[in-house]
């Protein structure tokens, strides 16, 4: 999954993609290097970041998905909001799947709208909201792998008790998301756990503080060592997708991966 944002904030390519050409350039050539899905956001999510209106994310997003779409009618684009308006809109103008961080619980008719629209949805663990989740350098689990797990499975049933099929959900542990540094590598280390739930698992690494804490790497740009090893390691575990910046060297990274493990 190429990440596409459509942001002037975002807090490793903000500002780079707000121009609409400039944005669906980046889609096509991280398409051509291999991307699986194109994953289109209006609203950083960062740590302290504020919402943005309903009415900006459509404008940021929408324009772009249409045109991805019209010059490319195959490969799958996530919209990455947890508003139902922007989600209904950005399917209207071709998405397919909806990448809601919030795990459908800022919306309430979020669940509605991907009920209706029978679309993929990545249902994603945050503690806390994107303005708070990081203060004070994370809240404190007592074990974060199965406090995770717990919320995600709850919002699979809950979900699907409200119509969303089963095969329809993605969920993703939600690396950076009000967890300590300590708790993303838990996370990463543990993520067969996820796997076993039986639910395509995504994996968000890419550039993250966490990558950056442990290589003493303050710039995000700077962090691709650290973002592949993270990639490797989900994909060993079994993850499905893996949400990326760098898409070119993650996807010969993992043709290597492919190769080796099929090998005799
Ligand atoms: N991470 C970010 C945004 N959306 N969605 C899912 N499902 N999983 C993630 O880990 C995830 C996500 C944050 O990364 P980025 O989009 O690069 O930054 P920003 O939120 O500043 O736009």
């Amino acid at each position: 999954m190429g990440i596409l944002n459509v942001t002037p904030d975002s807090f490793s390519d903000g500002a780079l993609y707000t121009d609409p050409p400039a944005a669906v350039a980046h889609a096509m050539r991280m398409v051509a290097e291999g991307a699986g899905i194109v994953d289109v956001g209006g609203e950083s999510t960062r740590p302290g970041s504020l919402p943005v209106p309903e009415d900006e994310q459509i404008r940021r997003v929408c324009p772009v998905i249409a045109a991805i779409r019209a010059q490319d009618a195959r490969t799958p684009i996530s919209v990455d909001t947890r508003s139902a308006r922007v989600a209904h809109e950005a399917l209207d103008a071709g998405a397919d799947l909806v990448n809601d961080v919030s795990a459908l619980r800022d919306d309430p008719d979020m669940v509605r709208v991907v009920a209706r629209r029978a679309c993929g949805v990545v249902l994603m663990h945050m503690r806390g909201t994107p303005t708070d989740m990081q203060r004070g350098g994370g809240p404190v689990y007592e074990d974060v792998v199965e406090e995770v797990l717990a919320f995600l499975q709850d919002r699979a049933r809950w979900a699907e008790s409200n119509g969303v099929a089963a095969q329809h959900l993605i969920i993703d542990p939600g690396l950076g998301f009000g967890k300590r540094f300590e708790d993303n590598l838990t996370l990463l280390r543990h993520l067969d756990r996820f796997v076993a739930t039986g639910h395509p698992v995504l994996v968000g690494a890419s550039r993250k503080a966490f990558i950056g804490a442990v290589l003493n790497q303050p710039v995000p740009r700077e962090r691709l060592e650290g973002s592949l090893a993270c990639a490797a390691i989900a994909a060993l575990a079994g993850a499905a997708i893996i949400r990326v910046h760098d898409v070119d060297p993650t996807v010969r990274m993992l043709h290597m991966i492919h190769a080796i493990r099929n090998a005799r």
